[in-house]
């Protein structure tokens, strides 16, 4: 794992755009972020989903060759938007990026590895794109019911209950 501030350069959305300038552990945490490095540790991330009562995951094959329509999913992957639950993101392998936004909303860039477990609160504005490789397997779990849902930023995200409660638990 390795967070950084999005260069904001124009370019691929699966080029690094790595501002040099790095984002430490810390400011990920006080946006509410949590990250384990669990290489070939499916016990442990077991254990976290049975901790924080998650009883759905599925695995995705982000690819050319495995997701039909790759391109599109992987523009729609990129629009900012948000869900209603937390998102727990398992890399089991290849490699990809979480953009999130930081509290003045600029963009913190999140490069994740096989072996990256990444808990995103319900409520933070993201998007996601593969790298260069074009290659991102990853377990994806859920608490309930799968919110996949998306929601794309906008006036009514803004409002959305999840949103609120979230802006409050960062921002005190
Ligand atoms: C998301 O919510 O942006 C995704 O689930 C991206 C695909 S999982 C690596
Ligand atoms: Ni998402």
């Amino acid at each position: 794992m390795k967070a950084y501030w999005f260069d904001n350069l124009p370019g691929d959305q699966r080029s690094p755009h790595d501002s040099g300038r790095p984002v430490p552990p810390t400011y990920l945490s006080d946006l509410g972020i949590i990250h384990h490095e669990l290489p070939n540790n499916l016990p442990a991330v077991d254990k976290i989903a049975s901790d924080r009562n998650y009883k759905n995951r599925d695995e995705i094959e982000i690819s050319p060759s495995t997701l039909p329509g790759y391109e599109d999913k992987v523009k729609n992957f990129f629009h900012e938007h948000l869900h209603e639950d937390e998102e727990i993101r398992y890399i089991l392998g290849g490699g990809g990026y979480f953009d999130v936004r930081s509290k003045d909303d600029d963009w913190v860039r999140i490069r994740l590895e096989e072996g990256d477990l990444m808990i995103m609160p319900a409520g933070i504005y993201h998007r996601f794109t593969t790298d260069e490789q074009n290659y991102t397997k990853a377990m994806r779990l859920f608490k309930e019911d799968p919110k996949w849902t998306p929601l794309q930023r906008g006036s009514e995200t803004d409002e959305n209950q999840f949103r609120r409660d979230y802006l409050k638990t960062r921002d005190g």
